[in-house]
């Protein structure tokens, strides 16, 4: 992975990435509380082969362990996720302080090693009590967010500097209330749209509530994708205009712009009913960087017949793909790095590359060792076109590969191993 690699600049932040239901295990341990994954990846035919993350990689038993992988990597930085069902399990009211104790060790025994601590607040584990009164489609799920925000950062921004409010909400939508694929299985379709708005209502409540109490740096990370229509046709080009608008626009414009794109081509209204006056600036509240979630380009094409989509997603030919079949374009991250570049201009603030990585799989050798030749190309290819794209402009301060270790890979179980690190389940 090194060899030849180009100079990247002073202090750029190198960092690994995790999240907690997917490595922690302990689900029952210290008063947690229950989260939608423990329902879901409970109820038959949710989770491939029936995994569920009450072991994991039982990380809250063996997290000094993994630490001192994380310390062989010579990383400056470790984002993980603290679990909202661990500090309130009920999802409202006082902390729970054996939950926040686990956090509060982990933090600094990082610092004793001269790792940053990067905490996402929310990685999907919905308190199973908040989505029983309607989980993100309903809008007190924000406020009880900045509440749980709050009780984070009263114990811990103390020595932690750098905040994530939200990860992947876009793809929480989708999947959890829009197709029902993960967490809490709902499959609402467009009506799945105020669970997106909520989350970033929330994540807006929860920055004032961060810098309210200490946080030097808050962020939000998202998930992009640079959009390929399939062809130059009109058709074509407008369903990529469209999903572009979906997948990217939706929880970027309204964080970096106080906007919200035109999805009325779908029949969606021109002014949301969800969309309360003054949601809009509270989201809009400048961030001190932008989190980055990049893993493959999306191609797209006019809408198939019989999907209900507008648009239909269509393969990438001629290119590699990884165990989990996504297509390995190393360009895209240049492509989309440059393209939000273009798009928010001045909106844009730093970036921070919160995950990009890949699932491969992995052989063990007669010696014990994996030799990740894949994974070491997939990194290689990504790390120059995002050279390329700093080269080019882009103020981007810090790359996370996902993960540290294989881990829960949500409705795949433990099929697809992402980490560095090769763990023997
Ligand atoms: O494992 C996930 C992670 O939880 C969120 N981003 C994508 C990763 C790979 O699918």
């Amino acid at each position: 992975m090194t060899s030849g690699l180009p100079a990247f600049p002073e202090g750029f932040l190198w960092g690994v990435s995790t999240a907690a239901y997917q490595i922690e295990g302990a689900v029952d341990e210290d008063g947690r509380g229950r989260s939608v994954w423990d329902t879901f990846a409970h109820t038959p035919g949710r989770v491939r082969d029936g995994h569920t993350g009450d072991t994991a990689c039982d990380h809250y038993h063996r997290w000094p362990e993994d630490l001192a992988l994380l310390g062989g990597l010579g990383v400056g930085a470790y984002r993980f996720s603290i679990a909202w069902p661990r500090v309130q399990p009920g999802g409202s009211g006082a902390p729970n302080p054996r939950g926040l104790d686990f956090y509060d060790r982990l933090v600094d025994a990082l610092l004793e090693r001269g790792v940053e601590p990067v905490p996402t607040l929310y990685h999907w584990d919905l308190p199973q009590p908040l989505e029983d009164r309607g989980g993100w489609l309903d809008r007190d799920t924000a406020h009880r967010f900045a509440e749980y925000a709050a009780l984070a950062a009263e114990r811990l921004a103390d020595r932690v500097g750098r905040w994530i409010t939200l990860n992947e909400p876009l793809v929480h939508m989708a999947e959890g209330y829009a197709f029902g694929t993960h967490a809490p299985g709902r499959a609402l379709l467009f009506d799945a749209l105020p669970a997106g708005h909520h989350q970033l209502l929330g994540h807006g409540l929860a920055v004032a509530a961060l810098r309210a109490r200490g946080a030097r740096q808050v962020m939000l990370t998202n998930n992009c994708t640079p959009v390929v229509p399939a062809s130059d046709s009109a058709e074509d080009t407008a369903a990529a205009a469209l999903y572009d608008a979906f997948h990217n626009r939706l929880f970027n414009d309204p964080v970096l712009l106080g906007s919200h794109p035109d999805l009325t081509a779908v029949g969606l209204p021109a002014e949301p009913p969800w969309i309360r006056d003054g949601d809009l600036e509270t989201i809009s509240a400048p961030l001190d960087a932008l989190g980055v979630n990049y893993y493959n380009p999306t191609r797209v094409a006019a809408a198939a017949p019989g999907t209900g989509l507008p648009f239909d997603m269509v393969p990438i030919e001629g290119v590699p793909t990884t165990a989990f079949g996504w297509p390995v374009v190393p360009d895209g991250l240049h492509d989309l790095l440059t393209g939000l570049h273009l798009r928010y201009g001045p909106a844009l603030p730093p970036i921070l590359v919160t995950e990009n990585g890949c699932s491969v799989e992995d052989t063990v050798d007669g010696d014990g060792r994996v030799r990740d030749t894949a994974r070491i190309d997939y990194l290689d290819g990504h790390l120059r076109a995002l050279h390329r794209a700093i080269a080019d402009g882009v103020d981007v301060r810090g790359y996370f590969v996902w993960s540290l270790l294989d881990n829960f890979e949500w409705s795949d179980g433990y099929h697809q191993r992402f980490g560095l690190v090769h763990v023997d389940y």
